[in-house]
């Protein structure tokens, strides 16, 4: 390793359950101006790897496992060495899911293609990996749909394709069901890139759908940092949300920097106090799906920059973790926080058993409320981010 490796602090174990696609480290760094800067990696390099990192898992698309065109017999083949790899390692597979983007076929979506036949082929395509995914012991099953968009007026009519959207959900839904799989599906919304625009934008899109899917239950989301910031969101406040509805099944975790392409920078690198709030969020939340990152260790790196990179993730994490207890274990934030009425806010709007027709009866809450004197109040959120930024400085 390099010089990057750090000589203290936290070290990660698979109790932090940080896992990584087969898709991240193994990225060649092939962009659309330039070819590719790394030889490809074996998935049983990557497990290896990745296990003697201290990660628990791994996750993979079909084609990142097995190549895209495989006879059965060289499925299975690189299935039996993945599957021994994973054996000797103790390294699991929470989550997999379907390349619906990469082949010419794609072009225009996979589930809502205005060509009947691909949606047909996809559906395929997926239940094939779910069969796999299951198999392996997965828990949750991404879908990302990357080519489900369009980049002009008519050439998707949106209301049919969420419609077609909508049935495939259901007829996978149908399946893991009736198999009797113990797996849940996660949707991952992203705004552009590679399509002009995307189906399900952002979370929220994303949650509004699964509403109208047959077995909402079994449907949640898999929001990735650098796809809401895209967007110009806020990514703790979309988690929140999430988290809320009960719907956060997983994450994908990376760095971006603004509205612009997809950086998928490691975790921390990018906006880093939105990187501190979110850990907060997920560790006060308790959260306890996998921490997964969804990164490209940029194309100027060689190997050993790709696994500092995989590493930094992974210890940025964690030291945003500290970070965040220590803030919430400070005796003045929780004073400030209490300067803030943050503890006010949790308490419901009306009194315990106050009715609508008390409100309404209430004078002290209109005719004799004291708006200006309310108006002239300080919320003292400077001091209480200050007091945030001085934890994630180290300063305190
Ligand atoms: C693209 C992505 C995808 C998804 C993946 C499902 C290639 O921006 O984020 O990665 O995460 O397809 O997990
Ligand atoms: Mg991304
Ligand atoms: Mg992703």
């Amino acid at each position: 390793m390099t010089s990057a490796t750090p000589a203290t602090g936290p070290v990660p174990t698979p109790a932090d359950k940080f896992t990584f696609g087969l898709w991240t480290v193994g990225w060649q760094g092939r962009d659309p101006f330039g070819e590719a800067t790394r030889a490809p990696l074996d998935p049983v390099e990557t497990v290896n790897r990745l296990a003697g990192m201290g990660a628990y898992g791994v996750t993979f698309h079909d084609d990142d496992l097995i190549p895209f065109g495989s006879s059965d017999a060289e499925r299975d083949h690189h299935i039996k060495r993945f599957r021994a790899a994973l054996d000797a390692t103790g390294l699991t597979v929470p989550m997999a899911t379907t390349n619906l983007f990469q082949h010419p076929v794609f072009k225009d979506g996979a589930f809502t293609a205005n060509d009947r036949a691909v949606r047909r082929y996809a559906l395929r395509k997926t239940i094939r990996n779910i069969d796999l995914a299951a198999e392996l012991g997965a828990k949750v099953y991404v879908a990302w749909g990357g080519r489900e968009g369009a980049e002009s007026g008519a050439a998707k009519d949106v209301r049919v394709a969420l419609d077609r959207m909508k049935e495939a959900f259901d007829l996978l839904g149908q399946y893991v069901t009736e198999q009797g799989y113990d797996l849940r599906f996660a949707v991952e919304p992203k705004p552009n890139e590679p399509r002009g625009d995307i189906l399900l934008p952002t979370v929220g899109h994303a949650l509004a759908f699964i509403n109208s899917l047959e077995r909402p239950e079994i449907v949640g989301v898999n929001p990735e940092v650098g796809h809401e910031q895209m967007a110009g969101l806020n990514f703790p406040h979309g988690i929140a949300q999430a988290l809320w509805h009960g719907k956060l099944f997983h994450i994908d975790l990376n760095g971006q920097t603004g509205i612009k392409y997809d950086q998928d920078l490691r975790f921390g690198a990018g906006d880093l106090r939105a990187a501190f709030w979110l850990v907060d969020l997920l560790e006060s939340a308790g959260y306890e799906g996998p921490r997964h990152f969804d990164f490209k260790p940029p194309r100027t790196e060689d190997y050993d920059g790709v696994w500092a990179s995989a590493a930094g993730g992974m210890r940025n994490y964690l030291l945003l973790k500290e970070r965040a207890a220590a803030f919430r274990a400070d005796p003045e934030v929780q004073e400030a926080l209490r300067a803030s009425r943050l503890d006010e806010l949790a308490q419901t709007t009306l009194g315990e058993g106050e009715t609508l027709a008390d409100l309404i009866a209430d004078r002290s809450a209109f005719e004799d409320f004291d708006v200006d004197a309310q108006a002239a109040r300080g919320m003292a959120f400077e001091r209480l981010d200050q007091l945030a930024m001085e934890h994630l400085l180290g300063a305190r």
